[in-house]
């Protein structure tokens, strides 16, 4: 398996500040032809401990490689040429919040990733570069546009390689933020995204791995963005994650792209069960960096979890009413703000 995507990223031949994670493909684009619907979380609220054992990857498939829990949290190791251990959810979620604690891997041209990916290829990236000490990039694609070289920004982060620090994204159908460490590090508006073509805005799930970004068969473009060429003897690099929680704000059984746009306006929920939290979703989204979101954010998330199961029946609600809940929501976060405000 894990040759497939290591080949794929290969295959690609990307230079590498344009390339994304090392396992960026999809299965069908629903962008080319008619695909099976998307497995949704169809919860407010999921956590993982990946400290916890074996059992913390229910929800885990591993795509590449072999990946264990320990104490630390789950352990990828890269040893030798062509490994790259990667997990993803067997879920995607549409619109939400990710944090993920992780201490990224040593070694030269060695990428610790923590993406978000869709099947026509919108992508959402944290990537650490083994061979800079003190930084961390973001970046970001649209319907797997790799036209331009122009989306990835570097943040300050330190010892990386040495520390554990919490990633985050948080992604809603007119902004993402990056945040590191609870602290927005950068946004993207959705307009400043091509006027919305290169906007991340279908379901996603959540790939996280390591791979060799500076292996000595990859072009050199590459290499020269992973910092040089990486030197397996002096392995094996080992990255740890703690531990990942993810919030979706559309909960729901499946998503179907219901044409070829790969606008989010239409994609359909299938047996939604949030709609009717998504004041919750905006105002736990609109301060995410701070100490009190966090807390109503869970608040949000408990009412969010029992409410999924309650209305589980539900029928099918289009994703059109989303757009409507956007003006909506703009509504509840201009009230929420003066709230905040006041405080
Ligand atoms: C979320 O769903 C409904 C609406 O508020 C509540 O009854 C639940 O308690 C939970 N919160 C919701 C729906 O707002
Ligand atoms: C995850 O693995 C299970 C079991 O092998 C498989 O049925 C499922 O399709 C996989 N999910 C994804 C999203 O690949
Ligand atoms: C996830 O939530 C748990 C429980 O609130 C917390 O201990 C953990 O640090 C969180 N992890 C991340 C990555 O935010
Ligand atoms: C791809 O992105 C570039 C800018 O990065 C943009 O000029 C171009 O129009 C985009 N192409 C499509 C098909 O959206
Ligand atoms: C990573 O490499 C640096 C520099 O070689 C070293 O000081 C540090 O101990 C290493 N960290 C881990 C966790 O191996
Ligand atoms: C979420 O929605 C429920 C129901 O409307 C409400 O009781 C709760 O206070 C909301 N939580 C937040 C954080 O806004
Ligand atoms: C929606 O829920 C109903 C009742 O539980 C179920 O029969 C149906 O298969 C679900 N639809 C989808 C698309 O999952």
């Amino acid at each position: 398996m894990f040759v497939k995507s290591y080949l794929n990223w290969v295959a690609i031949g990307l230079a590498g500040a344009q390339l994304g994670a090392a396992q960026t493909y999809t299965s069908c684009n629903p962008l080319k032809k008619t695909c099976a619907a998307d497995t949704g979380l169809n919860k407010w609220q999921f956590n993982t401990d990946f400290t916890s054992g074996s059992s913390a990857f229910s929800k885990w498939n591993t795509t590449a490689g072999s990946v264990e829990s320990t104490s630390l949290g789950a352990k990828f190791t890269i040893s030798e040429q062509g490994d790259a251990p990667t997990i993803e959810t067997d879920f995607y979620i549409f619109f939400g919040r990710v944090d993920v604690k992780m201490r990224a891997a040593n070694g030269t041209g060695i990428i610790s990733t923590a993406v978000m990916e869709s099947d026509d290829l919108d992508e959402i990236d944290w990537e650490q570069i083994s061979t800079y000490d003190t930084s961390i990039e973001t970046d970001y694609f649209g319907k797997g546009n790799t036209t331009s070289y122009d989306r990835a920004t570097t943040v300050t982060v330190s010892s990386p390689e040495d520390t554990f620090h919490t990633y985050s994204v948080d992604w809603t159908s007119s902004r993402i933020e990056w945040l590191l460490d609870g602290e927005v590090v950068r946004t993207l508006e959705y307009a400043d995204a091509v006027s919305g073509k290169n906007y991340p805005q279908t379901p996603m799930r959540i790939k996280i791995g390591i791979w060799a970004g500076g292996d000595s068969d990859n072009s050199e473009g590459t290499i020269e963005w992973a910092g040089g060429e990486t030197d397996y003897t002096d392995g094996p690099f080992t990255m740890y994650l703690d531990s990942v929680n993810i919030t979706n704000y559309n909960p729901a059984q499946a998503y179907k792209y219901t044409d070829k746009t790969g606008s989010y306006t239409s994609i359909k929920a299938s047996n939604s069960t949030a709609s009717t939290n998504l004041s919750n979703t905006t105002s736990s989204s609109i301060s995410s960096s701070s100490k009190a979101s966090s807390s109503s954010a869970s608040k949000a998330s408990s009412s969010g979890s029992s409410a999924a199961s309650a209305s589980a029946s539900s029928n099918l609600t289009s994703a059109a009413p989303l757009s409507m809940y956007s003006s909506l929501l703009a509504t509840v976060v201009a009230a929420f703000a003066v709230g905040a405000f006041q405080m």
